[in-house]
């Protein structure tokens, strides 16, 4: 796999890196993405699950699809592209990963620096006034389940129309107004406000990167768009980077 020359050498002359990724670089460790052909939401439809009012229509409708994604994921190791970002973090003095991602793999891979944007699959919290949060990698037993104050828990997860966590949205947006680079990986930008970032980036300088089996809307402002396999392109760009380091 040949790079351009301009992005191997900025690579390796940045200090402060930021990549966003979404569920694409999961795809290889077998969890569906979102909109793709086997996409999580060819068989459910999106405002059925992803959004308060369904889940307050119907908790257990949206438990059980939360509590089979969680079986999926559970089963799934991290592959080649988490690794190489793992790695990636410990050779930059500024790095931040922001995942849109829910299925913790970037921390089982290693990566310490990451801003869960969407949330947490594996955490619950209250849906009462008690503010408990559970973090439950078991099988859940009771659908829905219930906290400990008796009040219903739902996923730790930003449903539409939901507001991203503040402190974790704040810590993005100061590394998106401030990296030299922008990686942009297994998203298909449709997705706000993470498919601003993008944009906001290249505003305030930064070289903009995009990974993608496909192009996407962020195709037309990305400097480089690297089509392949996130487990592929990651592991052959890092390797160069390295090598003529
Ligand atoms: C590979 C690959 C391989 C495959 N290698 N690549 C501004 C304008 C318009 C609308 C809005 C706006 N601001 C806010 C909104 C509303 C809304 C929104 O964005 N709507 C759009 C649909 C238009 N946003 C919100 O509501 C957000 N809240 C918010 O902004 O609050 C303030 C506000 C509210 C309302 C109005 C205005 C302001 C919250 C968004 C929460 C998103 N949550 C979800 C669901 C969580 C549920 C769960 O996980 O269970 O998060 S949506 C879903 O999409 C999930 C994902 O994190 C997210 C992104 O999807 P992703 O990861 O990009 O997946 P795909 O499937 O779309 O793409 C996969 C890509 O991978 C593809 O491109 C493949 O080609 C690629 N790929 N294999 C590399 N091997």
């Amino acid at each position: 796999m040949g790079f351009e020359p301009k992005l191997i050498a900025t690579l390796q002359q940045a200090t402060r890196i930021v990549i966003v990724t979404g569920s694409g670089i999961s795809a290889e460790s077998g969890i569906p993405t979102f909109r793709g052909e086997d996409g999580l939401w060819k068989k459910y439809r999106a405002e059925e699950l992803a959004t308060p009012e369904a889940f307050y229509s119907n908790p257990e409708l949206v438990w059980e699809w939360y509590d089979w994604r969680r079986q999926l994921i559970g089963k799934a190791e991290p592959n080649p592209g988490h690794d190489v970002i793992a790695m990636m973090e410990g050779e930059y003095p500024e790095f931040l990963l922001i995942t849109q991602n829910v299925d913790g793999l970037h921390r089982k891979a290693g990566s310490r620096n990451v801003v869960e944007i969407h949330g947490n699959i594996w955490r619950a919290r209250c849906t009462g006034g008690c503010e408990t949060s559970y973090l439950e990698e078991n099988p859940i037993t009771q659908l829905p389940p219930k906290c400990n104050c008796g009040a219903m828990l739902r996923p730790d997860i930003v449903w539409f129309g939901e507001s991203l966590p503040i402190e974790g949205l704040l810590r993005a947006e100061k590394a998106i107004q401030e990296c030299d680079v922008l990686i942009v990986i297994g998203t298909s930008g449709y997705v706000y406000p993470v498919a601003s970032f993008p944009m906001i980036a290249q505003a305030a300088g930064a070289m903009v990167v995009e990974i993608n089996i496909e192009r996407t809307p962020i195709s037309q402002i990305a400097d480089f768009t690297l089509l392949g396999k996130a487990g592929d392109v990651l592991p052959a760009l890092w390797n160069e980077v390295v090598q003529k380091g």
